[in-house]
């Protein structure tokens, strides 16, 4: 039996922001675009718990959360910084781990099976763990124990924040069973919807489902869906996790047709994406623009340069070259978004390989 951990950060970019700024902690504290007095665009990064009370979650838009609670306290994303951290923090979890996998910006998978004998030991040595990333970089985290990747990160989620929380192979349907099926990892609001209309409101309903049924509504990925309801998952750790595309997107202010104005926004996000690119130690051979008009149509366009390139320069050049290809004269954008891709080789570590949002 192999013992996988889940370290997900708590509430990491609002985190990250109370440990340079004492003086938010406690107080509701939102990361994400700018709320404008109630009339900013774009959507919250994250918040902190104290926040959470109020309702506000990542990727609302930033004006309601601004409704919920005008007093919070509003700031920036600043990315460059999250990062250090959260390299601060891998290093450590590495440290930890026999396997290591980084998964998002604030979460990775260990396999600590060579370190410990048996569950009881795990859950000591995921504390030691906790108070080490606690010591290293000041940040608080959970963590999720069970045999596999899926079941570690269900039960990271149920002990979160600042928990730690073991969830035995045997325990594990056990435990998912309660719980409504779009907690289940890998169902988004679209599959939700429909596994609640085919009757299945629970993931323990699920778990109990024809496979057969499944099959035929959601094809090969059904048979996974149901082994997943049962708590039956991979236990392999990718430790060469790649990432597979840097990009970044912004929302305009008021929906704009103006050119310079896009062209400068198109200049900034390009440069941005750069920095990543460099700070990764990647090449890339495709760049991508993202447009999402006022009616929220949206459209991806790739250029591929036929050659692996580290310049900035092809970033806009590309960047550009796409959006007076493709974008519909007259219409108004809502927001833009530049990603490069098809990466030649990875040197130093890894970050949230979408495009992401503020
Ligand atoms: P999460 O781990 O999903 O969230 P979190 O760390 O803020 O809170 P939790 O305690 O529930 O784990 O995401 C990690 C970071 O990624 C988060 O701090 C900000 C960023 N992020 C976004 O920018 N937009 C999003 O929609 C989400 C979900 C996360
Ligand atoms: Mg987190």
């Amino acid at each position: 039996m192999r013992i996988i951990l889940l370290v997900d950060m708590d509430y990491f970019f609002a985190a990250c922001e109370e440990l340079r700024h004492p003086e938010y902690m406690g107080k509701p504290l939102v990361v994400g675009a700018d709320p404008k007095g109630g009339s900013g665009r774009g959507v919250v990064s994250t918040c902190n718990y104290a926040a959470r009370k109020f309702g506000i979650h990542s990727a609302m838009p930033i004006s309601m959360a601004y409704r919920l609670k005008k007093d919070a306290i509003f700031v920036p994303v600043d990315y460059n910084y999250y990062e250090k951290m959260s390299n601060q923090v891998m290093q450590v979890i590495k440290s930890y781990s026999t396997k290591f996998e980084q998964v998002s910006i604030d979460e990775a998978f260990a396999d600590i099976s060579a370190k410990v004998e048996d569950y009881a030991k795990a859950v000591e040595y995921a504390k030691s763990l906790k108070e080490k990333i606690k010591a290293e970089t000041g940040l608080p985290c959970s963590i999720g124990i069970s045999s596999n990747k899926l079941m570690a990160k269900m039960a990271c989620e149920a002990g979160k924040p600042d928990g730690i929380k073991l969830v035995k192979q045997e325990d594990a349907a056990k435990f998912l069973s309660p719980l409504p099926v779009g907690k289940l990892y890998g169902v988004g609001n679209k599959t939700k919807e429909r596994l609640e209309s085919m009757g299945f409101k629970t993931i323990g309903g699920l778990a109990k489902a024809n496979v057969a049924n499944l099959v035929g509504t959601f094809g090969v990925w059904g048979a996974e869906l149901h082994k997943s309801a049962n708590g039956i998952g991979d236990d392999v750790i990718v430790e060469n996790y790649e990432i597979k595309s840097i990009g970044r997107e912004r929302t305009f202010e008021t929906d704009t047709i103006d050119q310079d104005k896009i062209v400068a926004m198109l200049k900034s996000i390009s440069s941005e994406v750069y920095d990543d690119v460099k700070r990764q130690g990647v090449s890339f051979k495709t760049v991508t623009i993202k447009i999402r008009y006022h009616d929220f149509t949206e459209y991806l366009k790739s250029r591929s340069l036929g050659h692996y390139s580290d310049e900035p320069g092809e970033i806009i050049d590309n960047a550009l070259k796409l959006f007076y290809a493709f974008a519909e004269k007259g219409k108004r954008i809502r927001k833009i978004g530049v990603r490069v891709s098809s990466f030649s080789k990875r040197q130093g570590q890894r970050r949230i390989g979408e495009f992401t949002s503020a």
